[in-house]
């Protein structure tokens, strides 16, 4: 069967890029398999998509919001309908197992509920006035045209975090998904065409960071940019951002670690560690990849945990049978054993994995097998570094004190979680951990998109998704004061 092509869409249209180049979409269980190809744009491409979302702004802005909220409840819809087939599309250019995509498109349904709720209730402020006469509140504005750019590691949720209340807000929209997964953000955005979202309020333009990522940050028609993905990427973000005083919204890496005291349920806190360590072959910003264990019962919780790991299976992910899929790519896969050599040299003891997995039908995919490293020092770059794959680090702790010290020694904060059945430790913990997501008895994911979602430190620069918080980011507070005394009255001025 041939390979399909994916366009771009513009303006409402759908559109080959002026550079005439396309590139492939590779199934990461199976290299061999290409899922599609898309365009390779350029400048003139994110120009044109930029000046679309610029035409379009206007009048979506003035469309009552409630209205803009059923356009997205319809979508939100739409996305149940699809749900299997978006999943398993996911599952094929994404690598993660079919359970964990279904649950992605769900993130994205849930996000589309609730933004469009929000549509009837964009709240702002009611204040009193320090004067007679007169009245004060803060309404929402939105930010103008908005450019989302997003990972591959959430293909459809992470979108659907900064498309659903960038749109409902009245923002217009630029997107560029990650060049590992476009198929997901494709199917999203025609569904948004097809459910009567008006040309030009999303363009969906594909291509490399160089070719459209750039053009994209630095056109200056582009009034704020919401990223997610790596903290080296961010980096480009802000400063591109900072050059041009244009607001912008980063979220990024994480160091993610569960703390587990020497009351917790020890098959409990197992299962948790490995769903975090593990799930979504750990490529999660909020992956848990240090354990940090009670010294009292670090021996009977890691051979527990390392006997659970070894049972777990990999593979392709489309298979319902299997626990783990591949890494999405082969620089992520040479990127995890870089560092599996890293920990061996830092004198970390590996206690399983280690090393690329090609056994049972995994030949042409990029499985890795998952790592556990004992005796691993806090200050170990295995213990600071965001590695985005199955490799956990176990570090011991004499307390919960010294736990949390060693927990906040990061550069990162996004997600916490601590294991106990003491609510005294719990409440500490809660306090203490310096993240901005926090569990107690629960791993270390699995976040809901009705509270905000981000990071203190190097994960973020303090804005936060999700939630109401969302629109903090995708819109701008405008004060508003009405004065009915009809006489001059002066704010701060004595009589
Ligand atoms: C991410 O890894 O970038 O909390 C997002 C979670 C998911 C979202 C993760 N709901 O793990």
């Amino acid at each position: 069967m041939a390979t399909k092509s994916y366009k771009n869409f513009i303006g409402g249209e759908w559109k080959t890029s002026s550079s005439g180049e396309t590139f492939k979409n590779i199934n990461p269980a199976n290299a061999k398999d290409v899922v599609g190809r898309f365009q390779q744009s350029n400048r003139k491409d994110v120009n044109e998509a930029v000046s679309a979302a610029r035409s379009a702004f206007p009048e979506w802005k003035k469309t009552p919001a409630p209205k803009r909220g059923e356009i997205l409840y319809r979508v939100a819809e739409k996305l149940v309908k699809h749900k299997e087939a978006l999943a398993q599309d996911m599952t094929r250019e994404m690598g993660k197992v079919i359970k964990e995509t279904r649950g992605d498109v769900q993130e994205a349904i849930d996000m589309g509920y609730f933004a469009a709720g929000e549509g009837r209730r964009l709240t702002g402020e009611t204040v009193p006035s320090e004067l007679t006469d007169k009245f004060c509140m803060s309404v929402r504005m939105p930010v103008g045209v908005v450019a989302a750019i997003t990972p591959w590691n959430f293909p459809l949720a992470i979108p659907s975090w900064k498309l659903f209340p960038a749109l409902v807000a009245g923002n217009t929209v630029v997107i560029k998904p990650a060049s590992d997964t476009p198929l997901s953000v494709y199917h999203f955005v025609k569904i948004l065409e097809e459910e009567g979202l008006p040309p030009g309020v999303v363009n969906y333009v594909t291509g490399s960071g160089t070719g459209a990522g750039a053009p994209l940050l630095d056109h200056p028609k582009v009034d704020m940019v919401s990223f997610t993905g790596s903290t080296e990427t961010g980096r480009v973000v802000a400063g591109h951002c900072a050059r041009q005083m244009k607001p912008y919204s980063l979220e990024m890496g994480g160091k993610n670690a569960i703390l587990v005291m020497e009351d917790a349920d020890l098959n409990l806190a197992v299962e948790g560690v490995i769903w975090g360590a593990f799930g979504t072959t750990g490529q999660r910003c909020t992956a848990c990849s240090r354990v940090i264990v009670h010294k009292k019962v670090l021996k009977k919780f890691t051979n527990l945990l390392v006997k659970r790991t070894q049972e777990l299976k990999l593979g392709d992910g489309l298979n319902e049978k299997i626990d783990v899929g591949p890494l999405v790519n082969e620089a992520q896969r040479e990127k995890v054993h870089g560092y599996c050599k890293i920990g061996v040299d830092e004198g970390a003891k590996l206690l399983l994995g280690g090393k690329p997995h090609r056994a049972g039908g995994c030949s042409n995919g990029f499985f890795f097998k998952p790592t556990i490293f004992g005796d691993v020092a806090p200050k170990m770059r295995i213990a600071q570094e965001e590695i985005f794959g199955p490799v956990l680090s176990i570090i011991s702790c004499r307390n919960l004190d010294h736990g949390i010290k060693i927990v906040n020694d990061s550069a990162f904060g996004l997600s916490s979680s601590l294991y106990t059945q003491d609510v005294n430790r719990a409440f500490q913990a809660i306090e203490h951990l310096d993240t901005g997501i926090t569990y107690i008895n629960s791993s270390t994911i699995g976040a809901e998109i009705q509270l905000p979602f981000g990071g203190t430190k190097g994960t973020g620069n303090g804005h936060r998704e999700a939630g109401t918080a969302a629109l903090e980011t995708f819109t701008e507070w405008k004060s508003v004061y009405i004065d009915y005394s009809g006489k001059l009255q002066k704010a701060q001025i004595d009589d």
